[in-house]
C-alpha cells in the first residue's frame, strides 16, 4: 500500500492508522503548490480530486477520503481495534464521528487556510468551528478516547486537525480536556512515528503545523 500525503496536512490521519496497524506500507509525499509527486507525476493522475489522502492499493486501485481510507486499513487489522465490527452500534457510532471530525472540524478549519480570507470572516469562522469543538470537548470528558478507553481511527482524524489549531490561532486553551487528550495520542509510540517520517519532528520537539491547503 502507497499513501500520498502533503506532511501534517489531513493525510496524517491516515499514516497514523497505517503505523498503528503495524502494516508494511509506502509513503510517497505530494507537493502541494505543484502538485507533483516525488517521482515527479502529476499528483491529479492519481488522485483527479487534486487532494490528498489517497492510498493505491497492492492491486493498482486508489481509494480517497480520510475518514474511508481510515476504516479501510483498520478493517485489515481488526485484532488491533481501530474499529468497532461492521454492523455493530459502535461501529455506527465511529462512523458517526468520522463523519463529524470531516465536515464540522475538518471543513471547519479549511477556510483559515485561505490566503485571502479577512478578519472579520476569520472571527466567524472560529466562532463557528468553536461550538463544534465545545461538542467534542465535552464528549471528551471523563474518558480517554472519542469511543472511551480504545482509541481508534476517529481519534487519528481528531488529533490531526486539532494539531492545526495553534498555527491557525485557533485557542484551544480553554479545554484542558483537549490538552491531555492532544499528549495522550500524541506520546502513542506509532503517531509518533508518523510524525518523525513526516518531518514533523525535530529531535523529540513537535514541528508547527497548519500550513498548507485544507
Ligand atoms: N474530502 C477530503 C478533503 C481532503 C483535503 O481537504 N485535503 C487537503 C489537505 S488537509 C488538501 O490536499 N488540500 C490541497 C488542495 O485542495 O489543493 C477528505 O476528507 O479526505
Amino acid at each position: 500500500m502507497k499513501l500520498y500525503y502533503i506532511p501534517g496536512a489531513c493525510s496524517l490521519s491516515s499514516h497514523i492508522v497505517l503505523s498503528e496497524c503495524g502494516l508494511p506500507y509506502d509513503l510517497e509525499k505530494v507537493d502541494c503548490t505543484t502538485m507533483k509527486t516525488e517521482r515527479g507525476i502529476d499528483y491529479r493522475t492519481i488522485n483527479p480530486k487534486g487532494y490528498v489522502p489517497a492510498i493505491e492499493l497492492d492491486n493498482g486501485e486508489v481509494l480517497t477520503e480520510a475518514a474511508v481510507i481510515a476504516q479501510y486499513v483498520a478493517d485489515l487489522v481488526p485484532e488491533k481495534g481501530l474499529s468497532p465490527p461492521y454492523g455493530s452500534v459502535e461501529r455506527y457510532r465511529l462512523m458517526e464521528w468520522l463523519n463529524f471530525i470531516a465536515t464540522e472540524i475538518h471543513k471547519g478549519f479549511s477556510p483559515l487556510f485561505h490566503p485571502k480570507i479577512t478578519d472579520e470572516m476569520k472571527t466567524l469562522v472560529i466562532e463557528r468551528l468553536n461550538t463544534r469543538i465545545d461538542y467534542v470537548a465535552k464528549q471528551l470528558e471523563g474518558k480517554n478516547y472519542l469511543l472511551g478507553n480504545h482509541f481508534s481511527v476517529a481519534d487519528a482524524y481528531l488529533f490531526t486537525i486539532l494539531s492545526w489549531a495553534k498555527n491557525l490561532k485557533v485557542d484551544l486553551s480553554r479545554w484542558s480536556v483537549l490538552s491531555g487528550y492532544m499528549r495522550r495520542i500524541g506520546d502513542r509510540p506509532a503517531v509518533f512515528k508518523a510524525l518523525a517520517e513526516e518531518g514533523l519532528i525535530e529531535g523529540s520537539k513537535k514541528v508547527e503545523r497548519g500550513t498548507v491547503a485544507a
